[in-house]
């Protein structure tokens, strides 16, 4: 019973390192935010499991290029008389606070319409982690964000290497917390 309940604490202990650093994610990957070749920012967004507490980043050429939050009306029709912001720096980093879709469009005339815009939808509850029965053995789970990390892209490009770096430190951390317990 007391390993159930270790093991009860390192899971939540876990996930309160996941909701504290969060996951940084570049929109586009190495594409960026750019109306080139009409990059699918719809199939980008739907591989991904946005979470309050992590970050969308836009890294774009600022001269070609900028970001805003718009309604959900004005980012169908592609309308950018009334942003809710605008950020233009060519590499803005904006946190996810809260549940809710982020409507994103490109400004620059021609470019939402040319698919430079991404609907970013965090779920109010994140969907259950389908986590196995606490197994008897000690060892620590090789993936504990198991479904919230996107799977790295096995074909090109370079996903922020941050991905990996929170995970490295949740399985150190996850070390540590088994060690204690288990002397
Ligand atoms: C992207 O936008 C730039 C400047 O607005 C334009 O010159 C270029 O033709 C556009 N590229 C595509 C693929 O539409
Ligand atoms: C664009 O949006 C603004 C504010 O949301 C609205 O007043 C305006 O009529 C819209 N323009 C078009 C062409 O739909
Ligand atoms: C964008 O900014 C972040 C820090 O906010 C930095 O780590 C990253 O290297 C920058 N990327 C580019 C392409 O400038
Ligand atoms: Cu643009």
């Amino acid at each position: 019973m007391a390993l159930v309940k270790n093991v009860m604490v390192l899971l939540s202990f876990l996930a309160l390192i996941e909701v504290s650093f969060g996951v940084v994610y570049e929109v586009g990957d190495s594409r960026g935010w750019t109306n080139d070749s009409n990059f699918d920012y719809k199939s980008w967004a739907s591989t991904k499991e946005f979470r309050v507490g992590d970050t969308i980043r836009f890294v774009y050429n600022p001269i070609e290029n900028n970001v805003m939050l718009v309604s959900y009306e004005n980012y169908k029709s592609c309308n950018s008389t009334d942003p809710k912001f605008v950020r233009i720096s060519g590499n803005d980093s904006l946190p996810i606070t809260k549940p809710g879709h982020y409507y994103y469009i490109c400004g620059v005339p021609g470019h939402c319409e040319d698919g430079q815009k991404v609907d970013i939808r965090v779920p109010k509850t994140p969907s259950p982690t389908p986590k196995s029965s606490p197994s008897p053995s000690l060892s620590p789970s090789p993936s504990p964000s198991e479904g919230h990390a996107p799977a790295p892209a096995p074909s090109k490009g370079s996903p922020s290497s941050i991905q990996y770096h929170l995970l490295a430190f949740q399985l150190f951390i996850a070390t540590g917390v088994l060690a204690c317990f288990a002397f």
